[in-house]
């Protein structure tokens, strides 16, 4: 059945009472900006609603949880919704693990145009312009469980355009059975489309990132639904700061300066490829050479990063660094093990230490009391295998960068 074209908004896990984290410090130019950034993005979803035109909105759960926003959570939303409302549009919100309907304050009203869903059974609302049904949208709340239940949702009938809001897990090939249009899912804060044709499965994610590991656009997404019910995403960014995580190689032939030009057209990239945006960039550098232990140990690392924020830290916007680490290394070259040298000696010893693990390496005779302990962390012992494992390959790793240093240096 040929229906009428129309476009919708679909967006999840606000989290507005979560700021971003996993910094050991904010930066103080930037403090005002992390504190505001969950709801300066949530606001660009609505924004995005409005130039965008698109006729209603579906919210696929983790708006925020409201004994940690306090009031301003629900007041914001509330004045969100309303400027909806002033336009004609619905809002179809269905609960995640933070925001079932009943976490709602109740002494505060919610927008006649916001329409919520019941928690662990399907509910059906139809969406109108102009007196005729544009879609059918389908929605239960999440209950205790993670797991979506896919056969409670089937399309409506006579062919209308048919999408379901859930938030939570699902294998995709559970959900296209079904038949639907669309699976507005939530959980996720990254995007993912895991299926594509003939039923669309998908996961907005996170309007703002949160983290480093959060890293790339952060948005919301526009859907188009054509004539023949056929569906295309189109993300719309709303983040207001963006983490980034970038990778640099070097040589045995990498000097500092070398380094430190890679460093700066890569950020002049990342400012050209991201603008009008913070930026929060953690780099690694990975390959070989000297200047890898340099960055591992001695002040090389902090001299940059210095460099690096002094440079493009303080600008509005900023493209601030967070770290500049060199990666930990894989394997090591066998050939290492045959040579006549100091290094091949440390390496050997090593590699008896991993082939002989009833040997006992006795560290503690080298070590103040107690050092070793607190270095293994609660509760391990060096006898564990997984402990010894890693202690020696971080000494082998040492012992590369300090003798393999020496070496070249002399
Ligand atoms: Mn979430």
């Amino acid at each position: 059945m040929p229906n009428r074209p129309f476009r919708f908004l679909h967006a999840a896990d606000f989290h507005l009472e979560m700021p971003p984290h996993g910094l050991a410090e904010v930066p103080e130019h930037l403090v005002d900006l992390f504190l505001e950034a969950p709801y300066a993005a949530a606001e660009q979803v609505f924004e995005t609603a409005l130039t965008e035109d698109t006729a209603f909105v579906v919210l696929s759960g983790d708006l925020f949880s409201p004994q940690h926003t306090g009031p301003r959570g629900p007041l914001f939303l509330v004045e969100q919704f309303a400027r909806l409302a002033e336009r004609g549009k619905h809002v179809y919100w269905v609960g995640g693990r933070v925001d079932p309907p009943e976490a709602w304050p109740p002494a505060i009203r919610l927008p006649e145009n916001v329409h919520r869903f019941p928690v662990g059974r399907v509910e059906s609302f139809t969406a109108q312009q102009d007196g005729e049904p544009l879609a059918c949208i389908l929605g239960a709340g999440r209950d205790g469980r993670q797991t979506i239940r896919a056969a409670d949702f089937s399309p409506a009938p006579g062919g209308l355009v048919t999408l379901a809001a859930v938030h939570g897990t699902a294998d995709p090939a559970a959900l296209k059975q079904r038949g639907l249009h669309y699976w507005a899912l939530g959980g996720r804060h990254d995007r993912s489309t895991p299926l594509g044709t003939p039923t669309l499965v998908h996961w907005p994610g996170t309007p703002q990132g949160r983290r480093p590991a959060e890293s790339g656009m952060h948005g919301c997404t526009v859907v188009d639904v054509d004539g023949q019910g056929r569906l295309r995403t189109t993300l719309a960014t709303t983040d207001v700061l963006r983490w980034l995580t970038e990778r640099l190689v070097v040589d045995e032939a990498t000097s500092r300066e070398a380094l430190e030009t890679q460093l700066r057209e890569r950020m002049h990239t990342l400012v050209e490829t991201n603008p009008n945006i913070e930026l929060l960039v953690s780099w690694t550098v990975a390959g070989t050479g000297p200047l890898l232990g340099k960055l591992r140990r001695g002040p090389l690392a902090a001299d940059l990063l210095e460099w690096l924020r002094g440079e493009y830290g303080r600008r509005s916007p900023a493209a601030w660094s967070l770290s500049i680490e060199a990666e930990p290394s894989v394997a090591l070259p066998l050939e290492w093990l045959e040579q006549e040298t100091i290094r091949a000696d440390f390496l050997r010893a090593i590699r008896h230490y991993e082939t002989n693990p009833q040997e006992a390496l006795d560290l503690e005779a080298y070590l103040p009391e107690g050092e070793l302990a607190e270095a293994l962390g609660p509760g391990v012992a060096l006898t564990e295998k997984p402990a010894r494992k890693r202690l020696l390959h971080d000494a082998a790793l040492l012992g590369v960068d300090l003798l393999t240093g020496e070496e070249a240096e002399s």
